[in-house]
This record gives structure tokens, C-alpha cells and sequence, in this order.
């Protein structure tokens, strides 16, 4: 045991599908037998995680029965209360079955869009019933290949109908649960609707219950788009919207890889916790911090622990790193530097004819203030040396 071992006060939570994943790519089958959700929510436990997510049918298979969908979330329960595991998020699979094929609540066919509805009732009973109180809606096959075949103002249309009504839903059966939008820009979709935690954002703010909905960004996602994950949390936060994050590890420019959080891009890590943890100010980020993400296929079951230990302990290394770069004075000092000047009649108050006419009679001088410099490179270089464990 260290300081860097997760502990349940971490929140550190991992979807049955990750731990559960057993190899199989587009270019080759599984390399690792199937375990029992019961046995990842032990092995789960045994790594320190607190809580674990799925989607519906991660735990009950498409055509179970009642009786059969009782059975295995009874035992299911048994095997959370055994572990003292939770489950901070559901979700609804609305991807593998072949009728989704052209998606679920944008699908043309109405009876699609019917059915993905109705599943996703039947999925928000079931994350009500095993306590969760956050779903995730990732609209995986929501998108197109062959754009001619619905307009994208409908494919919109469409999803506000299905999310507006799951709403409804919630609400007339007071469940304690809000919903999380996360985008994905393409994948399985040559192109995905609402493919930025930006888009969602915008999306979410046209929707009946706006207030019971938010995003859950993921590192890979927004890395795929070409976007900083920083700034993307950043705005979902500063607008209160942050009620989930998928935390893992991509190489830009790569299909959806998933990789073990922290072992990609370190910088944007480390500059993603300090932002979550709120070491340089900010209010922190509180909801749960799952994992999104799988071991390498070359990996067997031992190494897919050593997959979900290195995330956690990754992160906690780096919360330890930001804690010490916030803390050391000179980082401060340069920070102070950059956040000081001529004392002069801000906006921030918001207008008025006085605070406008003052501002006009300000003198601020353009050239002196071109001429400062900010100290970015010391002030960058200061994060790389507490990266590398050589300050601080
Ligand atoms: C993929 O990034 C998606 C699905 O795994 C799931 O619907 C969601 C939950 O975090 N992430
Ligand atoms: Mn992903
Ligand atoms: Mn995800």
C-alpha cells in the first residue's frame, strides 16, 4: 500500500465493458474468456474501484425474460452489497442489436425510434433499481454514412423528441436520476450528430427539462475531434453541466482507442486533473471519475487488473503532481504576474453608462502592454519538471 492505492473516497468507477472486455477487434476475435459481472465486480473491488457502471444489456441479455432479468439482477445486488460496490451510472446499449443499425433515436423508421425509446424506459428501471442516479446517452450509431438519407434537421428534431420524453419518464416516476449526453464525433458512424461535448452543450439548452440534463465528455472523444478535453470540462463546468466524465487515453488522429487513462497525452492529463481537482482554484468537479476505457488485447485477465490499477493510481500520482505545482510559490508568483496590470475600470460589473464612459476615458496603453512578457516558457517549464517528478 501507498499513498497512490485507490480508496472508495476516490469515486474511481469502471463500466462492466471495460474490465468485461474480452479482446475481439475488427480484425480478430476474442483473446480473453468472458467473466461473470459478479466476478468483475469482485475483481473490481479487490482493485480499490468504489463503483461500477453498464448498460442494460452488459448485465441482462437482450431477450431475457422477466423471471430471468430478476434472477440476474437479484444475484447481481447480492454481489454489490458483498463487495460494498455502487453504481454511480447507467446506461442503455442502443448500438449492437442489428435494428439500430441506422440508429436508434434518429433511425428513420419509427419503430425504431420507438423501440430505442421504450428500451431505454426499461434500462432507466433498471439503473433506478440498483441505485443509480446518473445515465449516460452515447448516440454510437446516431450519424450517417450515405447523408442523403434524412436530413440532419430531423435527426435533431428527432433526438429532442426521445430525450424530452425519457425526461417525462424520469420525472413522472420521481427516480433520482439525471442524464449525462456524450459526444463522440464518429465511430461506428462515418459522421456522428452532436460529435462535440460543444454541440451537446448547445443541444442540451433547447431540450423541455434542460436543468436534469448535462454532458459526460470523454478524453478519446474529444481527442479524436481534434479538441482539447481541458477546455471542453472546462466550459460543461463553468456552466454547471459537468454531471459525468469518461476518462481514458487516445492518440489524435486514431480510430476510438480507449487506452488506459494517462498513457497517451501526460500534459493533458495532468492538466485535466488539475482542472477536475480544482487545485488552482477552481471549484472541484465531485461526481464519480470513471474509466472508459480497455487493456491492450495482448493483455490475459491479470493484465486487464493491472489495466484498471495503473488508471486509478495514474490519476492520484497526477492529483498529487498538481497539488505540489499549485502550491510551489514561483508557479504562483507567475500566475499572480499574469493575472495582475494597470489597475483599470473592468466589465466585469456589466455595462452602464458610467462604467462605459469611464472605460473610455481610461488610458491604456497598447504598446507598454504588447511589450510585457508573461513567462509562459517558465511558467511551462515549472509543469514539466513536477511531471517528471524533478521539482516539487
Ligand atoms: C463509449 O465511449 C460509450 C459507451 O461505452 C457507453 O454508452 C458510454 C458510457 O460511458 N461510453
Ligand atoms: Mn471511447
Ligand atoms: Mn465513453
Amino acid at each position: 500500500m501507498d499513498a497512490f492505492d485507490p480508496v472508495r473516497e476516490d469515486r474511481f468507477s469502471f463500466g462492466l465493458w471495460t474490465v468485461g472486455n474480452i479482446g475481439r477487434d475488427p480484425f480478430g476475435g476474442p483473446v480473453r474468456p468472458a467473466l461473470d459481472p459478479v466476478q468483475l465486480v469482485e475483481g473490481l473491488a479487490e482493485c480499490g474501484a468504489a463503483g461500477v457502471n453498464l448498460h442494460d444489456n452488459d448485465l441482462v441479455p437482450f431477450d431475457a425474460s422477466a423471471s430471468e432479468r430478476d434472477a440476474i439482477v437479484g444475484r447481481f445486488k447480492d454481489a454489490l452489497t458483498r463487495c460494498h460496490m455502487s453504481v454511480p451510472m447507467a446506461t442503455c446499449n442502443l448500438f449492437t442489436h442489428p435494428l439500430f443499425k441506422d440508429g436508434a433515436f434518429t433511425a428513420n423508421d419509427p419503430a425504431v425510434r420507438a423501440f430505442a425509446v421504450r428500451k431505454c424506459m426499461d434500462a432507466l428501471d433498471l439503473a433506478n433499481d440498483l441505485g443509480a442516479t446518473i445515465f449516460v446517452f452515447w448516440g454510437g450509431r446516431e450519424g450517417t454514412e450515405a447523408d442523403a438519407c434524412r436530413s440532419p434537421i430531423t435527426a435533431i428534431r428527432h433526438m429532442r423528441e426521445a430525450i424530452d420524453f425519457l425526461c417525462g419518464y424520469v420525472k413522472e416516476r420521481r427516480y433520482p436520476i439525471v442524464f449525462a449526453l456524450e459526444a463522440k464525433p464518429n465511430e461506428p458512424r462515418g459522421d456522428t450528430y452532436l460529435p462535440t461535448t460543444g454541440h451537446m452543450l448547445h443541444f442540451i439548452s433547447t431540450l423541455q427539462h434542460h436543468e436534469m440534463v448535462g454532458v459526460n465528455p470523454e478524453v478519446a472523444h474529444e481527442t479524436m475531434a481534434g479538441l482539447s478535453m481541458v477546455h471542453g470540462v472546462g466550459q460543461a463546468m463553468e456552466t454547471g453541466k459537468l454531471f459525468h466524465i469518461d476518462l481514458n487515453a487516445q492518440k489524435i488522429g486514431r480510430y476510438d482507442q480507449d487506452l488506459r487513462f494517462g498513457s497517451e497525452d501526460l500534459r493533458g492529463a495532468f492538466l485535466l486533473v488539475r482542472l477536475l481537482e480544482g487545485t488552482a482554484g477552481n471549484a472541484p468537479y465531485t461526481g464519480p471519475l470513471h474509466f472508459d476505457a480497455h487493456a491492450y488485447r495482448t493483455e490475459d485477465q491479470q493484465g486487464v487488473w493491472d489495466f484498471a490499477r495503473g488508471c486509478m493510481r495514474t490519476y492520484k500520482v497526477l492529483k498529487a503532481r498538481a497539488q505540489a505545482f499549485d502550491a510551489d510559490s514561483e508557479v504562483q508568483q507567475i500566475l499572480q504576474h499574469n493575472h495582475t496590470g494597470v489597475a483599470h475600470q473592468g466589465i466585469a460589473a456589466g455595462w452602464s453608462t458610467e462604467r462605459a464612459a469611464a472605460l473610455r476615458a481610461q488610458r491604456i496603453d497598447p504598446d507598454a502592454l504588447g511589450a510585457r512578457g508573461l513567462r509562459h516558457e517558465r511558467l511551462d517549464q515549472l509543469m514539466i519538471e513536477h511531471l517528471l517528478g524533478v521539482r516539487g
